[in-house]
């Protein structure tokens, strides 16, 4: 028999709508948690999920899926949540906010009261305020509250950087900061690739300023295109979360962008806003700060600014 104790890992999830039924998917076919537990308020949806995915474990490594409660949290490494009202057409991410919270009111002190020690990851939009949330209501230290922040806006500015330049987009060193949402930026003046910045890859190849502007709008747009077209946005956020999942459970110190607690870089305090970070089996390990240039730390400012007012009054 497989001796699984000494890597025993354990993930609850909360929300099983399309974001957290893919998010379920992706871990499966990476076998990154031995167990991985699924909770929302529709328990026939979270039965039938785990039924469906458990019918994986015969092609992926070994592992135990089922549907729990909170209780299930005692003893996770993360609890992933998902659970929330999604935008509708023309609604942004912060008209959610006060659904949102109330839904987030109603999981984590059950969560924290279960016993869990680990690492929350919120993916609920809109995310940055959601995680502030998480922090407040869990009473955690900060490095133990982590939300996906720009990591999909990231990833969708790689791919579309990637597709313009030829290069695959894991070699696309650019990142999306601030909000998950409308005030966020492309920080182009310190994107590269291998060392190369982005904009001189560019020059060469006849693609100038306003054409990375428009590149920047389609990426900060793309969720509007996507729920226009479908309804929902699910499989890049999904595969985002497995990431940043597989970083905290592997200890793997990968730098990935988050939304994640500020204390004094780029002139912030208490607030969780997306950034570089450091991720590890301690959730954040360290904010990257990158050395932004004077226009973009004004944006960065500027993000956070529409990212306070929100909290302060969602939270007040
Ligand atoms: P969905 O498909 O409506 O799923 C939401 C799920 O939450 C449903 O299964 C609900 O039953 C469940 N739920 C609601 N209330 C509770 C509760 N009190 N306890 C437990 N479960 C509950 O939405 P979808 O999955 O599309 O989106 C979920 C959230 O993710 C939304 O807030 C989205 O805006 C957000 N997204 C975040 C992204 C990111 O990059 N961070 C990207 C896309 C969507």
């Amino acid at each position: 028999m497989i001796d699984m104790t000494a890597t025993h890992t354990k993930v609850v999830l909360v929300g099983d709508g399309a974001v957290g039924s893919s998010y379920a998917f992706a871990m499966m076919q990476q076998g990154i948690a031995e167990e991985f537990v699924i909770v929302d308020v529709v328990k026939d949806k979270i039965e039938g999920d785990a039924l469906d995915l458990e019918d994986a474990e015969a092609f992926t490594a070994p592992k135990n899926v089922y549907a729990g409660t909170y209780a299930d949290a005692k003893d996770a490494d993360v609890v992933v949540i998902t659970a929330g009202a999604p935008q509708k057409p023309g609604e942004t991410r912060l008209d959610l906010v006060n659904k949102n919270l109330n839904i987030l009111s109603t999981i984590v002190p059950p969560i924290v009261d279960a016993g869990f020690d680990g690492i929350f990851l919120v993916a609920a939009n809109p995310v940055d305020v959601l995680t502030y949330g998480t922090w407040k209501m869990s009473g955690f230290p900060k490095n133990k509250v982590i939300g996906s922040g720009t990591s999909l806006d990231t990833a969708r500015l790689r791919v579309a950087l990637g597709k313009e330049f030829k290069i695959d987009p894991r070699d696309v060193n650019a990142y999306i900061m601030g909000e998950h949402g409308d005030s966020e930026f492309a920080a182009f003046d310190e994107a590269n690739v291998a060392g190369k910045p982005v904009r001189d890859i560019a020059a060469d190849l006849g693609i100038n300023a306003d054409d990375l502007d428009k590149v920047e709008d389609d990426v900060r747009n793309k969720a509007y295109e996507i729920i226009n077209k479908k309804g929902a946005t699910y499989y890049g956020v999904a595969t985002s979360l497995m990431r940043i999942t597989k970083a905290i459970l592997r200890d793997e110190n990968a730098v990935l962008p988050i939304s994640a607690s500020l204390d004094g870089e780029y002139g912030l305090n208490d607030i969780f806003i997306g950034t570089p970070a450091v991720v590890n089996a301690n959730g954040l390990a360290k904010v990257v700060e990158l050395p932004l240039s004077a226009s973009e730390m004004d944006k960065m400012k500027k993000s956070a600014d529409t990212l306070r007012k929100v909290t302060s009054d969602g939270l007040a």
